[in-house]
């Protein structure tokens, strides 16, 4: 606790992590690169210096607050400063913003601009190097790179993994993966999470929306939309409208305008994985064998239990995704002549998520011999196919996704935050769905943006132990422990980002924690006001399961991970 005097007001703080929150928190945007509350302080960019009272310059971020400081953020002195980094940077930088793919939202480009860099008396001479494609979740454009490192350290710090680094000195200093290999050739899960930091184009969305418009303009193809749950609420802000507000209905009328012939809701299947996987939970602990459970709808959570702790391969559950189950239900409803009435169904999901476009191509992803999903599209691309049609999206009158698989239950929306999943399988468990066990339920411990939560659950007579974990690093920690018998648990539940599908790597970038909290308050919301809870009591669920899904159960909503 203390008082510092910023730009001639007193200011007061607390524990504050550094003079940057500080200054911030009192209403001043220093700009900055290579800073991010969630990562660790690398102090490279230099554009959050600050000046004291005596002339002297200093990194802010690197500066712990104490009492009686004197601060001034914005001299000539400084602004001279900054607009000199940004030009250099410019400088070693490839300049075709107008094409560029993060144009709009490059933090670079912006302060050029906010610093009135108009400008670069420098010339590139930095050697031109090759883009990676090889993932088919990010492309990475050495050539866009800053070296600010945020996408090292989000790779190593938030996910555990490493699979970018420095390499070189001096002005051949590069980001890549070890040995130069590709990014494919590495440990990435394509969580995109290294896309998300990452504060021009250097690391991007390997983007499909070609591929949809392509469909869109074939009179023969009938292309059917799926939505996750949290790319509801990472839209609307875009828009002018409030942060973290579900905007399902008006996406629903966009897509319906594109030319959609189908637009249907990922949280109908959310149900089904519920159905599927409660079961499977109740099944293996009756037999006692292969605990714990661990869930399966996050691709990146599984490739990391795959790559790297191949015991517990096994411990998957076999339940396909919501995504992978929807995709492979639309398909087989529209092999029936009746439904295809002559036209190809090319199946598009829109997920939060880069490493879903990974799970799409997945062996596993295909029902006889056919690609369950066709085309996946991040949240990020939806956006960009908006804004082409040129669509007054905050202007639109909601609609309602089509039948039949257009409506899913609370449980199935609040999937899209971390501990969704398993609020919905305890939701599930219970045969009570009176309003005070749902409360109970959600005050078990299940909720909360912790990113390793743990408590038990009383269950026929048993203490059920759940685990849920998001950000793949602190998957590591309760992995390691299990694996070295220092916990024990029933069921785990991890989503690789932190937070879960509301922080996706296909997300609109730029977020705050204001944003965050604004998107899990959005999706808790979307479920207050849907008055079925419980996936069980999903009625277009159990007609499913009476019709179309009869004696398929297995074939269209599991799958092996061996
Ligand atoms: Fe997710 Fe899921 S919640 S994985 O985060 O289980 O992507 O939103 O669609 O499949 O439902 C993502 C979100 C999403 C699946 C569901
Ligand atoms: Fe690392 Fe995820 Fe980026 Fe792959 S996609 S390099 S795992 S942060």
């Amino acid at each position: 606790m203390g008082t510092m005097t910023i730009d001639g007001r007193k200011v007061e703080f607390t524990d504050e992590r550094n003079v940057l929150t500080v200054i911030r928190n009192a209403g001043i945007d220093i700009p900055t690169l290579c800073y991010h509350s969630e990562l660790s302080t690398f102090g490279a960019c230099r554009l959050c210096t600050v000046e004291d009272d005596r002339g002297k310059t200093f990194a802010s971020c690197s500066e712990v607050p104490r009492d009686g400081m004197v601060i001034h953020t914005n001299t000539n002195k400084l602004r001279n400063y900054r607009k000199l980094i940004v030009e250099l940077l410019l400088a070693a930088h490839c300049r075709d913003c107008t094409t560029c793919i993060k144009s709009g939202e490059c933090v670079l480009q912006e302060l050029a601009h906010r610093l009135g860099v108009r400008t670069v008396r420098f010339q590139n001479t930095r050697e031109q190097h090759e883009l990676d494609f090889s993932s088919p979740s990010i492309v990475r454009d050495p050539n866009k790179c800053i070296l600010c490192g945020n996408c090292v350290r989000a790779c190593e710090e938030i996910q555990g993994i490493g699979a970018l680094g420095f390499a070189f000195r001096g002005t051949e200093a590069m980001v890549m993966p070890a040995f130069n290999k590709k990014i494919a050739e590495t440990q990435c899960v394509n969580c995109g999470q290294c896309r998300a930091f990452c504060p021009t184009g250097a690391i991007s969305i390997h983007t499909n929306t070609d591929k949809v418009f392509k469909a869109l303009a074939d009179p023969d193809i009938r292309v059917v939309a799926q939505i996750a749950p949290a790319v509801r609420v990472a839209v609307g802000d875009h828009y002018g409208l409030q942060k973290g507000r579900s905007v399902m209905g008006k996406i629903v009328n966009a897509l319906h305008r594109m030319g959609f012939d189908e637009v249907y809701d990922t949280t109908f299947s959310a149900d089904l994985t519920i159905m599927e996987e409660s079961a499977e939970f109740l099944n293996r602990i009756e037999k006692g064998e292969k605990l714990p459970l661990l869930t399966s709808c996050c691709p990146a959570w599984v490739k990391f239990i795959t790559d790297q702790y191949k015991d517990y391969i096994p411990n998957i559950s076999t339940c396909r995704s919501p995504q992978g189950m929807l995709s492979a239900v639309i398909k087989e409803y529209f092999r029936d002549p009746e439904h295809a009435q002559g036209k190809k169904t090319v199946m598009v999901s829109i997920m939060p998520c880069t490493a879903k476009k990974a799970e799409a191509v997945r062996p596993n992803s295909y029902t006889h011999g056919e690609k369950d999903t066709d085309i996946v599209i991040t949240t990020t691309e939806l956006l960009r196919m908006i804004d082409n049609f040129g669509l007054d999206f905050a202007g639109l009158e909601p609609e309602a996704c089509d039948m039949p698989f257009g409506f899913g239950s609370g449980g199935g929306v609040i999937f899209g935050v971390t501990g969704g999943v398993t609020e919905a399988v305890l939701r599930r468990l219970t045969p009570d769905h009176s309003k005070e066990t749902m409360r109970e339920i959600a005050e078990c411990g299940v909720r909360g943006d912790e990113g390793i939560k743990e408590f038990s659950i009383p269950y026929k007579g048993m203490e059920v132990k759940i685990c849920v974990a998001s950000g793949l690093a602190n998957a590591r920690i309760v992995m390691d422990r299990v694996k070295n018998g220092e916990a024990e648990y029933h069921l785990i539940e991890v989503m690789a980002c932190r937070r879960g599908c509301i922080m996706g790597g296909g997300q609109p970038t730029r977020s705050g924690d204001r944003t965050k909290a604004a998107r899990a308050r959005g999706l808790y919301n979307a479920d207050n006001t849907t008055i079925i809870k419980k996936s069980d009591e999903n009625p277009m669920v159990l007609e499913l399961y009476q019709g179309l899904l009869k004696g398929k159960e297995h074939e269209l909503l599991h799958n092996e991970f061996y």
